[in-house]
């Protein structure tokens, strides 16, 4: 029976446990090194992911006249910390203004399509 043999003595079992700890620190470390060199390799990288996933509204000077002038640009869900927030287009005051009507395409497609132009290669 298999609990008999962890009786008798030493087994694999503890060799396996020492090799395992030190693949899965070699691993972390690996990891550690990658994180910590790409943006050394790749400075502009992390910036660029940033402006990309950046609250677009964020880029604005101004609100909006109207909720139906910001969808028509394609801004949804403007938050409290843009620029572009007006409390008037908060009707309920939950800090997001322009919130998409019912029947509105979903606003994380124009978002992702945004995300996606910002990630483009410049050339
Ligand atoms: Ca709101």
């Amino acid at each position: 029976m298999a609990w008999t043999r962890h009786e008798t003595g030493p087994s694999d079992d503890g060799r396996w446990s020492v090799l395992r700890i030190v693949t899965v620190l070699w691993i972390a470390a690996c990891c550690g090194v990658i994180v910590m060199g790409l943006p050394r390799m790749y400075p502009k990288a992390d910036q660029r992911l940033a402006y990309a996933f950046r609250e677009p509204s964020m880029d604005l000077d101004k609100p909006f006249a109207n909720c139906a002038q910001a969808h028509a640009a394609g801004f949804y869900d403007i938050p409290r910390a843009s620029p572009a927030y007006d409390g008037g287009q908060d009707g309920d005051n939950d800090g997001i203004a322009c919130e998409p009507d019912p029947g509105d395409p979903p606003p994380f497609l124009g978002r992702l399509k945004t995300i996606a132009k910002r990630l483009k290669p410049v050339t």
